[in-house]
């Protein structure tokens, strides 16, 4: 039968407003039932009210840990307005309930607490509290739960003026669903951090991107890690490197096949590469001369040449690499100021190569080839999550390159065009935009990230792949270093050189010519023009359309015949008509690869 008085729930540990909220239930002719220490405030406040276990006919046990977990309860908050339920309740004599009110223990607030026990935070895990808000919030096509004191006074108002709307019920069940979620996400950290063991399924970094940001880590909440610390101890900005540099080696090796490598710098690459053999000259250029094994390592190649791209960014970097670090690759490592490196695995000389760096401090991972990231991800910005599908699009060298736009007859690209293409666009996937990328013989030779224009994005980029073709310049191959000169002097020194920005006189030419045993004269305009007009068969790639035909006019400049970027663009005609005219093919690459 329909019941006369409709009935509601309290229990709360946070007492804020309840008396209000008593008094104001009471005046609509609601009968309170609450739980013990709700109960006494209520009725020392002189208002009616039930205890729970009045109806449960049971007492709160285990001090306190049973108080309102009981069928009374659970099947008159549950019960819907079916016939079935309405029978099954008159059996068990039991009344429905019709608003529950509840807040939680302050489970958050006691581990925030220093030193607090597992014991301690135990007994403010909350049982009956989360029941009583779940099983409400279950049936809010009926049931109105209020979770947060803040919302009693609108609750009020809108009981006085008839019924609590669907809408309202709504909502209130959302935040409820919210805060039993939130809770429980409150009660999982504490005991990950207690029980999982650090590095196992979560992670302490020393800092966050700045040492004044602590404390940091990194966890995940369903799974292992899938990558193990084998060496050093990561910070934030290591494991971003990290975590950006491995899926590009991974998916550009399997593009390619071919072992590849990557070195990255705040969370972009200096240089990506697949392991093509090197010249005698690249060796050289790229300081790998003296390396043993390196001709029959694949991957020691690979890194050669993406350490070799921009030799001045790669200061420091970290590495990924997409195979087993064999020995010749620890090798290279072990000359270069690094700060670690990932890989599937490590051949055990070549760990104990890697140990030994940076005073036993160097970052070494060890990353589960299998793991594949969910395809939903989130990162919160200035307290905002934001969530978005991963970018999985697929880069590879015979679907993504296939729509030549100019020249008409065009039919096919050679192989070494989709190859290096390849290389570029997957670096570019792995970059902060915007970005554009040159690549040729399989690395990258000049990456601009980062840049909030594209033009400016396509002039650093090509001027890195210019200076990188100067190093190639047989008076910069001629240089005689002073006896002593460091791996990073040698690279300062030549970028400069290579750059054409050696001042004339001063203290900073002074310096720079301290490097040398005989100084080198700079490049004459004449020498510049002439060497960089011998770069060709280069590739490039652009994350994003080209608004304008300046940057086609500039990634000619520097010896570009192959071209992949989006179109859409007002100006995409007059950008494919700038490539015919300056004999560059412009192949439209379907998918946009902006990366934050
Ligand atoms: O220990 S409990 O999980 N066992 C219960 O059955 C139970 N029922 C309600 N804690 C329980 N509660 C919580 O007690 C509520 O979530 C609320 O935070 C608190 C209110 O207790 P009291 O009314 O005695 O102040």
């Amino acid at each position: 039968g329909r019941r006369l008085v409709p009935r509601a729930i309290l229990s709360v540990y946070d007492k804020t407003g309840l008396l209000d909220l008593a008094k104001g239930l009471i005046k609509q002719n609601v009968r309170l039932l609450a739980s013990g220490g709700t109960a006494k405030l209520i009725r020392e406040a002189g208002f009616q009210v039930e205890d729970v276990s009045a109806i449960t006919k049971a007492p709160e046990m285990l001090a306190g840990r049973v108080k309102t977990l009981h069928p009374a309860v659970h099947a008159g908050i549950l019960a819907r307005d079916l016939a079935s339920d309405e029978k099954d309740l008159a059996e068990q004599n039991i009344n429905k309930v019709d608003y529950v009110i509840c807040n939680l223990y302050p489970f958050k607030d006691t581990v925030a607490k220093i030193n607090v026990t597992v014991a301690e935070a135990v007994e403010e895990i909350d049982i009956g509290g989360v029941t009583l808000i779940r099983a409400a919030a279950k049936n809010h096509g009926r049931v109105t739960v209020l979770s947060d004191p803040e919302d009693y006074h609108d609750f009020l108002q809108e009981l006085e003026k008839g019924e609590v709307t669907c809408k309202s019920r709504q909502l209130h069940a959302l935040k409820a669903f919210s805060h039993t979620a939130d809770y429980d996400t409150a009660i999982a950290d504490f005991f990950r951090k207690k029980y999982a063991g650090d590095g196992v399924q979560q992670l302490t970094l020393r800092y966050g991107t700045n040492p004044h940001q602590k404390p940091a880590s990194a966890f995940m909440t369903d799974q292992k890690l899938p990558f193990k610390v084998l060496n050093g101890s990561p910070g934030y900005i290591n494991l971003l490197d990290s975590l950006n540099a491995w899926p590009l080696v991974k998916e550009l090796s399997d593009a390619l096949g071919f072992p590849a490598a990557a070195s990255f710098k705040h969370v972009s690459p200096a240089g990506a590469a697949i392991g093509v053999p090197l010249n005698d000259v690249e060796k050289k250029v790229y300081m790998v001369e003296d390396i043993e094994g390196l001709e029959s390592s694949g991957l020691a190649q690979a890194y050669a040449r993406a350490r070799g791209a921009d030799r001045m960014s790669s200061f420091g970097d970290i590495i990924a690499l997409s195979h087993e670090c064999d020995i010749p690759t620890a090798k290279i490592i072990g000359k270069e100021v690094s700060d670690g490196v990932i890989a599937p695995s490590y051949h055990p000389e070549a760990l104990q190569i890697l140990r030994k760096k940076k005073a036993g401090k160097y970052l070494v991972l060890q990353m589960d080839p299998s793991y594949s990231p969910p395809a939903q991800e989130s990162r919160t910005s200035y307290g905002i999550t934001l969530t978005q599908h991963r970018n999985d699009a697929l880069i590879t060298p015979h679907n993504s390159f296939t729509s030549i736009i100019v020249p008409k007859d065009s039919p096919t690209l050679p192989d070494s065009a989709l190859r290096d293409l390849t290389v570029a666009t997957i670096a570019l996937k792995f970059t902060q935009s915007n970005s554009v990328c040159y690549a040729l013989n399989g690395q990258v030779i000049g990456l601009g990230a980062g840049q909030q224009s594209r033009i400016h994005c396509t002039r650093l980029a090509g001027d890195k792949a210019d200076n990188w073709w100067m190093r190639f310049h047989s008076r910069a191959l001629a240089v005689k270093w002073r006896k002593g000169a460091k791996r990073a002097d040698k690279s300062n020194a030549i970028d400069m050189l290579c750059s054409g920005i050696v001042p004339e006189s001063g203290p900073e030419r002074e310096e720079w010519e301290g490097n040398f045993e005989v100084v080198p004269s700079p490049f004459t305009s004449e020498e510049r023009r002439e060497w960089l007009g011998r770069l060709s068969e280069v590739a490039v790639s652009s994350d994003a359309f080209f608004p304008f035909t300046d940057n086609v006019f500039r990634v000619a400049r520097s010896g570009v015949k192959y071209l992949a970027a989006p179109t859409g663009s007002q100006n995409d005609g007059a950008c494919f008509e700038t490539a015919a005219g300056l004999g560059v093919t412009f192949v439209e690459q379907h998918v946009r690869l902006f990366h934050h």
